[in-house]
């Protein structure tokens, strides 16, 4: 398959990113994101406000990772809307996505360390999964050091110029074994790397004695972009308008 809507008529091509001028990030950064598709390393929390940060997920683990099926807790948990839609993201965002920028989806994916761990994260690219143009940008936020042997991510940079590849029902991509010229996103906490949901990526299992590995990943549309699948998504506003009433945003969780 290519995407699991294969019912809709989605443009899933390349379209590069045009900001005439960026506030968050530098001319160069945004070049950067349209020749390789990501930006990195980018520092988002710091100081006490990490130190927060940390101690929240580290008390919320049990909720958030215990649904065996996938759930934005951000709809539902202030602390966590305020990390999705904190002001240094939605600046970055803002030069990506233009002015007003909604968050759909979110994930706080902690992999525990474990010699023996197999859990791994397939090569796939986030546009298979949303039933809209590709043109969201997912921004992975390290809350542990993430490093290659505690699992962090693998990007395939650049590889977003040929649109969607052919994956299985598990998304996973068909010609994975051809996959060349990967690097690791290396972070530390409170960094956070931003990419395209064109991007192929990939993440080992956390094979470490003892170093957790969590992240949270959060994909984010311009509210003018609109999801197609025949009624609004659920989302949340992180900034600007959704003027033309293109989802079904609401307020944030208090
Ligand atoms: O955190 C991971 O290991 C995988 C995350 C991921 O695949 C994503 O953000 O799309």
């Amino acid at each position: 398959m290519i995407t699991m809507y294969p019912e809709l008529d989605l443009d899933l091509g390349f379209h590069p990113v045009s900001c005439e001028q960026p506030e968050a990030f530098t001319q160069d950064q945004i070049d950067q994101y349209n020749e390789v598709w990501y930006i990195s390393p980018i520092r988002l929390f710091e100081g006490e406000e990490l130190d927060e940060l940390q101690a929240f997920f580290e008390r919320s683990r049990k909720r958030l990772t215990s649904i065996g099926s996938f759930k934005s807790f951000h709809h539902e948990i202030p602390e966590l809307y305020d990390i999705v839609a904190n002001p240094r993201t939605t600046a970055c965002l803002k030069d990506l996505l233009g002015p007003n920028v909604v968050c759909h989806v979110s994930q706080y994916i902690r992999k525990e360390p474990d010699p023996d761990s197999s859990r791994k994260t397939i090569y796939h690219q986030d546009a298979t999964f949303n039933p809209m143009d590709a043109r969201c940008a997912l921004v992975w936020l390290a809350v542990d050091r993430a490093f290659v042997d505690n699992g962090c991510m693998w990007f395939v940079p650049g590889s977003h110029r040929q649109g969607v590849l052919e994956c299985d029902e598990g998304h996973h991509i068909a010609d994975a074994a051809s996959i060349e010229n990967q690097v690791p996103m290396e972070l530390e906490p409170g960094q956070a790397v931003f990419f395209s949901d064109l991007l192929i990526h990939s993440s080992p299992p956390n094979r470490t004695a003892d170093k957790v590995r969590g992240g949270l990943t959060a994909t984010y549309a311009s509210a003018e972009l609109v999801p197609t699948l025949g009624q609004k998504k659920w989302a949340a506003m992180c900034c600007g308008e959704d003027e033309d009433n293109n989802w079904d945003v609401h307020e944030p969780p208090r």
